[in-house]
């Protein structure tokens, strides 16, 4: 397994990332599949029910960034794990099952999304089950998490479900369904695009600091698409706009826009404030700032004590001795003694 590499010299070549959702949203399945999109011969992890209750971490490189990535898990009992997560990343993909709505424990888990201040990009996964609708889970995610939620892609169906997407901005196609993505272009009055991009594009202008785009998109004028992007990239990464991108967890489809918002919509780690910082007596200390020069700061976001199994007790033979019993278990000397540590079996 290998990965393309990145010269990491800044903070601003890093990007910390949490997956999260609801339990069997399809998180781990898209963090696979955003390894095996960029580790070369990456096979996958065993899922285990140890791995499941644990917040996990893997690294991959996509374009000029290195990115840390961090699975974590979505049944209640391990909320610590998940919160852990929270305070490590600086942004978060918010996981969504299409099949699945959002319920209770996921708005519970937006609004503490929210009180870090992470940006969020939400991806739709289980489009491909058959009562799943992109329209109404938008609808749904809109109703309970703002107007700010907006999608940016909208999915291409083939027989068996999602196939690609199309960016609304650019107006490619994204085709996944042969193995490579290929990119066509499409045209604006397809009538998903229409319901979806004239949104997208006056809630990018009300974010953006130049005044003159909306009279210009006003006036009919078309707006160039770098433009948008770039003020696309600077909401989402303010948390003032939450793209939605429809996926499929079980075959990587969006994958590859996924990685390019991470990369140029997420924030740096610079751009994250630091928590409130004491001394180990608790007085007050400046918040350090993110700097690569600065003394070293640490923050801890997780601590694991071992379960320390007791050493089975034995009795020992009342009738023998202490040293007798030794002799015959250890032959040539209990592990414990010098003779022991000396004897080629050992070695
Ligand atoms: N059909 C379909 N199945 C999916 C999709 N994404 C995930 N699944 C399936 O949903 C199940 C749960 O997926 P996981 O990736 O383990 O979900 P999770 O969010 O990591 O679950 P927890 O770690 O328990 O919170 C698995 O059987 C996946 O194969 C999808 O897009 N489409
Ligand atoms: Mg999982």
């Amino acid at each position: 397994m290998s990965a393309a590499q990145v010269q990491v010299t800044s903070p601003d070549d890093v990007r910390n990332v949490v997956l999260i959702g609801n339990a069997g949203s399809g998180k781990t399945s898209l963090f696979e599949q955003l390894l095996r999109a960029r580790l070369v011969g990456y096979r996958g992890e065993k899922e285990d029910a140890e791995r499941a209750a644990q917040l996990y971490l893997a690294s991959l490189a996509t374009g000029d960034v290195w990115v840390n990535l961090l699975d974590a898990p979505g049944h209640p009992d391990f909320v610590g794990e998940l919160r852990a997560g929270i305070r490590a990343a600086d942004a978060a993909i918010f996981v969504i099952s299409a099949a699945d709505g959002i319920d209770g424990a996921a708005q519970a888990l937006w609004e503490e999304c929210t009180a870090a201040g992470l940006p969020r990009i939400i991806a739709l996964t289980k489009l491909d089950a058959g009562h799943a609708d992109f329209d109404a889970s938008v609808a749904d995610a809109q109703g309970k998490f703002g107007e700010g939620v907006l999608p940016t892609h909208v999915p291409t169906l083939g027989p068996d479900g999602i196939i690609g997407n199309i960016g609304l901005l650019s107006l490619e196609e994204h085709d996944y369904s042969g193995g490579d993505v290929v990119n066509h272009k499409v045209a604006a009055d397809d009538s998903h695009v229409e319901t979806y991009r004239g949104p997208l594009i006056e809630a990018i202008i009300q974010e953006s600091e130049d005044d003159s785009l909306m009279d210009r998109y006003l006036e009919g004028e078309e707006l160039e698409v770098d433009t948008l992007l770039d003020d696309l990239m600077k909401a989402v990464a303010t948390a003032n706009l939450f793209p939605v991108i429809p996926v499929s967890s079980a075959t990587g489809v969006g994958v590859e826009e996924l990685l390019r918002l991470i990369e140029h919509g997420f924030p740096t780690p610079s751009a994250h404030p630091n928590p409130p910082t004491t001394t180990p007596a608790g007085e007050d200390l400046p918040t350090p700032a993110t700097d690569p020069s600065g003394p070293l700061v640490a923050q801890v976001i997780r601590t694991t004590t071992a379960a320390i199994t007791p050493r089975p007790t034995r009795r020992i033979p009342t009738t023998t001795t202490r040293s007798a019993w030794a002799r015959s278990r250890w032959p040539s000397g209990p592990p414990w003694s010098r003779e022991a540590r000396r004897s080629p079996a050992r070695s």
